[in-house]
């Protein structure tokens, strides 16, 4: 058994010794077992990372600090949890809110005496942390789709019940962080009927999307529903298991995989049937090794047929086929949009997600008085992306003018190669980092920028993500360009991923440095511009051309250009990955 097994197994329902240690004022952190626990009740315990090479130098000793994690199912928030959000960032946290890549919000650089009001904040205004980290269900996502949708009305609630009943039920959060007082929509029962005392192997994540909308990246999720429609109402579900995007360099047993088709189902079964996959995963995933411990190893290794059995034993009753749901589009939500009921929405571009106040631009005071003054409910976007939604047309010139004296870019102003890319963390928070991602890369967007208009591509919008290592928390893989940290100033450049996340892209360029990856693109982007087929997106034609060809491409510009040092040589995992698309 993994480590991780017995400290779950010992922890008395995710107690531990934290009740003592989180008013322990001698030291900054928790114990390595209670650093394990924190993360089921939504907290990491980080060290900044900048400021780690000065303490090696001058020796002293390690201050830890705590990212906190909200739970935000399918990234809905009413006024008073946005601002409970605004506050904690304020005045307890780094003064930035982070949108994060499953619609959630986290706050960074949260000390250990800042624990406690963080999350009494928090549920006071009926947001909880629990289960937003750790070995359980993770925030269940859902495609903003249109707050002017009819289908997300019918939608919505799927999302909160499968939040809901895949939840922890265990007391030790209200014990922990709320000193026993438990707010009473979000009261916890003792016992843990689906998970028990080892919860699960690891991680599980849900999602759901619409066929027309899948900026959720359905496909990546452990748990996927497309939505199937009779006229505008939900008709039901083709229901995917297996997404998961984690993977180690070098280690070719690891690798990213797109969910499967398992079946379609009625609306009624989505609680049922995601149960029961939840129990085949809380049953029959690796329980020793933590890098295989996710469920796309079971469905890669056992079939999709010997999962879907597995699931109908739990169920009593045989699934429907799944019916076939082409994807068609992903949303980046920015901009104005009229709703159904006459109201309006305003969708935001957040770069990174990172609402924050800086010298060009103040995103937390302008969402903050956004919030305030008109009190919209708030849609946060898996593209790090907001949408306030619900306000009068009245309200219009008066947000747009507010924005503006505030910095905040209006969406027609963004490129369309912006408004869908995403950035993790990485430094100097994330523990895992190898290289940069959230800060170098505004920098990288604007030399490709550049690129693109240079070339005559300025209104294409190849989707484009970066993380600071190949765990994928940016979804790099099923980007069209995506760029994965190797090590320092070296990265991966994944090329081939579809526009609408139904593809893995392929690894064809290693240890690019990040001065050369704009110079390792243009060969290909100009190939795009003299060879794409009418209408064809830049991701589909790198997999038209196909890896191979797209490495001769590189290589040959390469060549030309003496400075420049690139290998193509293959990435095994990227064999492993393709192999699955
Ligand atoms: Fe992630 C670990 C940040 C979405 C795969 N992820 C981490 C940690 C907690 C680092 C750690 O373990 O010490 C990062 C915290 C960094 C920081 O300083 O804030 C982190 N992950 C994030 C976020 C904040 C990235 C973002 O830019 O928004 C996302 C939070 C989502 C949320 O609200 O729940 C985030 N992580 C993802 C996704 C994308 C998704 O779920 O759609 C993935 C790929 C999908 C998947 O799960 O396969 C992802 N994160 C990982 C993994 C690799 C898991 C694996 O199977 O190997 C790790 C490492 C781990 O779990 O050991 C990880
Ligand atoms: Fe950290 Fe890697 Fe996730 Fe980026 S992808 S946040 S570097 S774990």
């Amino acid at each position: 058994m993994a480590n991780v097994e017995a400290i779950k197994v010992q922890s008395q329902f995710l107690r531990g010794t934290l009740t003592d240690d989180i008013h322990q004022a001698t030291t900054s952190g928790v114990t390595a077992a209670n650093a394990t626990l924190i993360k089921f009740h939504g907290l990491y315990q980080q060290e900044d990372r900048d400021a780690r090479q000065t303490r090696k130098q001058v020796g002293t000793t390690k201050v830890q600090q705590f990212m906190v994690r909200s739970k935000v199912p399918g990234g809905h928030l009413t006024p008073a949890q946005y601002l409970a959000h605004d506050s904690v960032a304020t005045d307890v946290a780094n003064g930035t809110l982070r949108i994060t890549t499953r619609q959630d919000f986290q706050f960074h650089g949260v000390l250990k005496g800042g624990l406690k009001h963080t999350i009494a904040t928090l549920n006071q205004s009926l947001v909880t942390t629990l289960g937003a980290c750790g070995d359980v269900v993770r925030n269940v996502v859902l495609c903003p789709c249109g707050v002017s949708d009819q289908l997300r009305e019918e939608l919505f609630p799927h999302v909160r019940q499968l939040s809901t009943h895949l939840a922890p039920r265990t007391n030790s959060y209200s014990e922990v962080w709320l000193d026993g007082e438990k707010v009473a929509s979000l009261e916890p029962k003792e016992e843990e009927p689906l998970y028990g005392r080892t919860y699960l192997p690891r991680k599980f994540k849900i999602g759901v999307a619409v066929p027309w909308d899948n900026c959720i990246d359905v496909m990546a999720q452990d748990l996927g529903f497309v939505a199937t429609t009779e006229g505008d109402h939900l008709q039901g579900f083709t229901v995917y298991v297996g997404g998961g995007l984690g993977m180690t360099h070098n280690k070719p047993a690891t690798y990213p995989a797109l969910g499967q088709a398992l079946a379609w189902i009625p609306p009624e079964l989505t609680v049922p049937v995601a149960e029961a996959v939840v129990k085949v995963f809380r049953d029959w995933g690796d329980r020793e090794n933590r890098k295989h411990a996710r469920i796309k190893y079971l469905v890669v290794e056992r079939g999709i047929a010997w999962v879907k059995a597995e699931v109908e034993k739990h169920l009593g009753f045989t699934l429907e086929a799944p019916r076939a749901v082409p994807i068609r589009q992903a949303h980046a939500h920015l901009g104005w949009v009229a709703q159904r009921d006459g109201r309006w929405s305003l969708g935001v571009h957040v770069e990174s997600g990172r609402i924050a106040d800086t010298d060009t631009q103040q995103s937390k005071t302008a969402f903050r008085a956004i919030v305030e003054r008109f009190q919209p409910d708030t849609l946060l976007t898996c593209d790090q992306n907001i949408v306030f939604s619900n306000l009068p047309a009245a309200a219009r010139s008066e947000i747009d003018a507010l924005l503006k004296q505030h910095g905040v870019t209006p969406a027609e102003n963004i490129s369309p190669v912006r408004q869908r890319a995403l950035a993790c963390p990485a430094l100097p928070t994330c523990g895992l980092a190898l290289s940069e991602a959230e800060r170098i890369f505004p920098a990288f967007l604007n030399e490709l920028e550049q690129e693109l208009e240079a070339l005559g591509l300025e209104t294409e919008a190849p989707v484009v993500r970066i993380t600071g290592c190949p765990n994928g928390c940016a979804r790099p893989y099923t980007a069209e360009i995506g760029l994965v940290g190797r090590s320092g100033d070296h990265y991966v450049l994944y090329l081939g991923g579809s526009h609408v996340g139904t593809r893995l892209g392929t690894a064809v360029a290693d240890l690019v440095t990040l001065k050369q990856i704009v110079p390792t693109l243009r060969p290909v982007l100009r190939a795009f511009r003299a060879q794409r087929l009418p209408g064809e997106q830049f991701g589909d034609f790198c997999h038209r051309l196909g890896a191979d060809a797209v490495r001769q491409l590189i290589a040959q510009a390469t060549t030309l250009d003496s400075g420049a040092s690139v290998s193509t040589r293959a990435v095994s995992h990227a064999q492993e990955a393709s192999a699955l698309t």
